[in-house]
């Protein structure tokens, strides 16, 4: 760390497991063991917008859960803001739709929120905006927001599977180039085009994945010899890297600064 002035992260949903809110793919309490209370034909179909044309009802009774107020910050995200602190980050593209990392103080411009976020919405046939208070306030009644143009319903803008993804994402072909470490943690790098950028480091890059699994390209053997895996719990993972760099009483003071 003491070398890398441009650190990029790539988070997924295991950040925010610790903070309470369940991944995709984990055996047991993983969304798609749990699909069941709502009543999805296919795990995928909650985030397909084939079938949310169809049906938005089990999106909006997830959304409900997931719409960002009811969990907080931890740890992990905390470090990804102390590495702002320092000076150190380029920039974390994350897949997340909790808006943890806004929560925890990480500036709007140094992160990437690839597969969308609720603070905005807007109408998923014509993409026409609508107000984002309006369409939480909507979901939360259990009622399906309307287009006031031609009266589709309205999403979160959240990227379902066979949307694009949000113009900010390709200004990975930028940053990545510039990066001299890529932090890797909580995914299981299964979700392209997002997956992929993990690739887009120069060659020689240190690339380092903080995971309980391996995922993509670590799972390489032999493994590249500029690639790292840190296999653990995140929690515990990161409280030993803030200690190995004698970051504690930052970290304290990040955290007590972001009163939640
Ligand atoms: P995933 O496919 O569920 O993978 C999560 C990965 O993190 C797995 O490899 C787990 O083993 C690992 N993991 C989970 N918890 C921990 C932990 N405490 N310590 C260490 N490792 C852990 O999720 P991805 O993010 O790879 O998949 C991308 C999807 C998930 C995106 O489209 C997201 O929108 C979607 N998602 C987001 C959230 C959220 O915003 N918090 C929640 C659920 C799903």
């Amino acid at each position: 760390m003491k070398y890398c002035k441009k650190i990029i992260v790539m988070a997924g949903a295991g950040i925010s497991t610790p903070s309470g809110i369940p991944d995709f793919r984990t055996p047991g309490s993983g969304l798609y063991d749990n699909l069941k209370k709502y009543n999805v034909p296919y795990a995928e179909a909650i985030f397909d917008i084939d079938y949310f044309t169809y049906n938005p009802r089990p999106f909006f009774a997830l959304a409900k859960e997931l719409y960002p107020g009811k969990y907080k910050p931890n740890i992990i995200h905390y470090f990804v803001r102390l590495l702002h602190e320092k000076g150190l980050l380029l920039r974390c593209y994350t897949q997340n739709i909790d808006g943890l990392e806004r929560m925890a103080g990480i500036p709007s411009e140094k992160v990437v929120e690839a597969h969308g976020t609720f603070s905005t919405a807007s109408c998923h046939l014509c993409y026409t905006s609508f107000p984002p208070k309006e369409a939480r306030d909507c979901i939360m009644n259990g009622k399906s927001p309307r287009c006031k143009v031609c009266y589709g319903v309205v999403k979160p803008d959240i990227v379902f599977f066979g949307e694009d993804l949000p113009k900010q994402f390709s200004s990975f072909s930028t940053d990545f180039p510039k990066a001299d470490l890529l932090i890797v943690m909580g995914t299981s790098l299964k979700i392209e085009p997002f997956a992929n950028i993990v690739n887009a480091v120069r060659p020689n890059v240190p690339r380092l994945l903080i995971n309980r699994d391996l995922v993509g390209p670590f799972k390489n053997e032999p493994l590249k010899s500029t690639d790292v895996a840190e296999l653990g719990e995140l929690c515990e993972v990161t409280r030993k890297f803030v200690s190995a760099l004698n970051w504690q009483t930052d970290m304290d003071e990040v955290i007590k600064s972001q009163k939640l």
